[in-house]
């Protein structure tokens, strides 16, 4: 099997990811393939994506190399309605191995598109991913395999499942914030040293959409649903809309239990928010931009711009935000016992100056779970930086963050672990056994071992 440098790193922690062609499918993923059959009145969704290289300006008049999915950066939005069934296909004309992981889709095991359960596609092979999308949301997808260099690069794209009953906006977008660390030539920089480890990759040239501080255009009076997903590597963005009131109405896994107005709303790596937009007044400028926000690591808090809106003429409204937006029970009271402390911590390390860990092990292998059994996690960080925990393939509950409740009921799949803090969760493992992983989302600590494996078992 041929990998690059950067993999066998990666490979040489844990031992057991799938072998054999890609064509050569395991039992699980031919059970899962054939068992995606879309629910009543529903139908199959099919896309191409084809991962490569191609000249891009994220500036205009600068053309930079970059790598992503059927030519863009982002990758095409992916749209289907809950019990559609998504059947992928996936072409590798990278000059390295990639796999495609579906962040916080209800996939079976088979499909999350890790190197636990398939074999990264060498260039030129293709694969087929197929499944049934069962939530309503906004999610993305991205390589799992040298994920430092993929995503960096550009391969990233949104996915955008509906229900029957969305609430009614007068418009919808999604956006999606990432950076890139451009050399003076305005290529890509190679990873860099141990600070970039430490930190994770912030780049110089912040991006919305594939693009260096665009415009967006926004009629006034009307009022927009706007999806936004953080695809950077290891920039937290505390998003604000000029330091004006919106209206949060959905987050990881969808909708939340009711709409929540407030001025900022910070997006740690990999995490989205969905939120009610405007209305505006008609010649208003507004700036989309990150306030500051200090997450422990060795760099200096700042006000940065992503977007410029511009408000034109006047429109009307007929968007209707409910006041009950759907019914989340809760899984569990703060005070339950917790089931699994996950300990986030670091070592020195003489490879990468710092290695990160989960219960002082990189590439950890945790206890198993089993299906149908309530899960209560503390996710404890013993380091001074901040670090997004997420959990694939299922949704928690976030119980308490440093002992406090959240300020509203949702279904999330990553969640930032503030800096010597603690966060704990509740989930349950619905019917899909399998290899499944939890792992901090800075990319860097990521590769540097802060993930852990386990399985769901029956
Ligand atoms: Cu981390």
């Amino acid at each position: 099997m041929a990998v690059t440098e950067s993999q066998e790193g990666h490979h040489a922690h844990h031992g057991h990811h799938a072998h054999g062609k890609p064509e050569e499918l395991s039992a699980a993923y031919a059970r899962a393939f054939e068992q995606a059959v879309p629910w009543p009145g529903r139908q199959v969704v099919s896309v191409n994506l084809e991962a490569s290289e191609f000249d891009w300006e994220f500036t205009p008049g600068q053309t930079t190399r970059v790598w992503g999915f059927n030519g863009s950066i982002p990758g095409p939005t992916i749209e289907a309605r809950v019990g559609d069934v998504l059947e992928i296909r996936l072409t590798n004309k990278l000059n390295e191995p990639t796999a495609v992981h579906w962040h916080g889709l209800r996939v079976p095991a088979a499909m999350d598109g890790t190197d636990m359960v398939q074999r990264p596609l060498n260039p030129s092979e293709s694969f087929t991913y197929r499944f049934v999308v069962p939530d309503a949301g906004t999610f993305w997808y991205h390589p799992h395999v040298n994920e430092t260099v993929q995503m960096e690069r550009g391969l990233y794209g949104a996915m955008v499942i509906r229900n029957d009953d969305e609430p009614v906006f007068d418009a919808e977008r999604v956006l999606i914030f990432d950076d890139v660390g451009l050399d003076d030539e305005g290529q890509i920089k190679p990873p860099g040293w141990w600070k970039e480890w430490h930190n994770g990759r912030v780049g110089n040239t912040r991006l919305l959409n594939g693009k260096s501080e665009p415009t967006l255009e926004i009629a006034a009076g009307q009022i927009e649903r706007w999806r936004f997903i953080n695809a950077s590597s290891a920039r937290f963005i505390k998003l604000s809309i000029g330091e004006r009131p919106f209206t949060v109405i959905g987050t990881d896994g969808g909708l939340i239990s009711a709409p929540y107005t407030t001025k900022d709303f910070l997006l740690a790596p990999a995490d989205r928010v969905e939120i009610a937009v405007g209305p505006f007044t008609a010649g208003e400028t507004i700036t989309v931009e990150s306030l500051k926000y200090t997450r422990g690591a060795f760099e200096i808090p700042k006000t940065q711009p992503f977007a410029t809106i511009v408000v034109g003429p006047k429109k009307p409204s007929r968007a209707v935000i409910p006041p009950v937006l759907r019914i989340i029970e809760p899984l569990a009271d703060r005070t339950a016992t917790p089931t699994r402390v996950v300990k986030l911590g670091f070592k020195l390390s003489l490879e990468h100056g710092v290695d990160f860990t989960i219960n002082k092990e990189t590439h950890h292998h945790a206890e198993s779970c089993k299906v149908g059994e309530l899960q209560v996690w503390d996710v404890v960080n013993g380091s001074p930086v901040d670090h997004p925990f997420h959990l694939h393939g299922f949704f928690f509950q976030v119980l308490e963050v440093n002992g406090e409740p959240p300020e509203f009921q949702s279904w999330e799949d990553t969640v930032n672990v503030p800096a010597k803090g603690r966060v704990r969760i509740a989930w349950i493992p619905d019917d899909r056994p399998g290899e499944w992983m939890y792992h901090c989302h800075i990319l860097e600590h990521h590769a540097a071992g802060m993930m852990a494996h386990f399985d769901v078992v029956r």
